[in-house]
Parts: C-alpha cells; structure tokens; sequence
C-alpha cells in the first residue's frame, strides 16, 4: 500500500510538472509554452505563440514550422506602422541570437497556420514541428487557449 501511494505520489508530481512546464529543448534552445487561440468555426488561419530562449554562444534561427492541422505555417511579425498595425511574413525565419529570448505573442512575432483544416478548440493539443537552422527539427504541442486570450484585437484583420 505505501509503494503504491507513494508511486501515485511521483506520477502526479511528473504529470503536473509537465503540465506546467510544458516546454521543449532542441540542442541550446529552450521552446516555451506554445500555444494557440481557438477558432471559430469555419475559420482558415489561427495564430501560434512560444517562447524561443537560446542558451548557446551561437545564434540560431527558426526557419519554418510545419503542422498536420493546417496547409501551411508562416512565420509573422506585427508592427505598427505609420500609426497602422501590419503583419508580413518573414521569409527568413527570426534570428534567435546567443543568450537572447525571443517572444512570440499577439501584437509581435506569431506562427500564422494557414487553411486550417480543423478548428481549433480550447484544451486541444496540436501537434507541430519546429525547424531551426542549426539546432534541426523538434516536435511540440500547441496547447489551445480561449478565443481571446491575451488580447490583440484585430490580430489577424490581414488576413
Ligand atoms: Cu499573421
């Protein structure tokens, strides 16, 4: 009886560990949190959000990202301009440099999924995989958050 409980005990300390955590490593560089926001129904492009923390003394760079949920994956960025917020995407990926974190968050640096070929509810995990140029390719989980979370409004009005 004690074996089992304290078992119980480990196995519910990892699950929540990992719960919390839920991040990623791919050689120096540490992969935070990534997440989506839910979609409506019928909706073709979703935003994907992460943290890239490099802790090498080389900088590296996310190239590309490719998921089964959606045709294609774009890596974007948000600024304002001229008074306007406009989103382009980077056709070279985001330079992570050596010791430096790199946010993608709404307003900012965001994945763009494009002709989604699901929706995208809350409390879904949508597998993913991210590619960097030197570091290779590494599998995550996009856990799906509520439709509004963190804000932004009229993130994806480019769209
Ligand atoms: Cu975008």
């Amino acid at each position: 009886m004690k074996l089992s409980h304290s078992l119980a005990a480990v196995a519910l300390a990892l699950s929540a560990t990992v719960a919390f955590a839920h991040g990623y490593q791919a050689g120096p560089l540490k992969i935070g949190h990534p997440w989506s926001r839910a979609t409506p129904a019928g909706a073709k492009v979703g935003g994907g959000y992460l943290t890239i923390e490099n802790t090498g003394s080389a900088p590296d760079r996310l190239v590309s990202i490719s998921v089964p949920f959606a045709g294609r994956a774009e890596i974007h960025e948000m600024a304002m301009k001229e008074g306007v917020m406009t989103m382009r995407p980077l056709e070279n990926g985001v330079e992570v440099p050596a010791g430096a974190k790199v946010e993608f968050k709404p307003g900012g640096y965001h994945i763009m999924f494009m002709e989604l070929k699901q929706q995208l509810n809350q409390g879904d995990s949508m597998k993913g995989t991210l590619t960097f140029e030197k570091a290779g390719s590494v599998d995550v989980e996009f856990k799906v958050d509520a439709i509004a979370a963190k804000g932004a409004e009229g993130e994806h009005k480019g769209h």
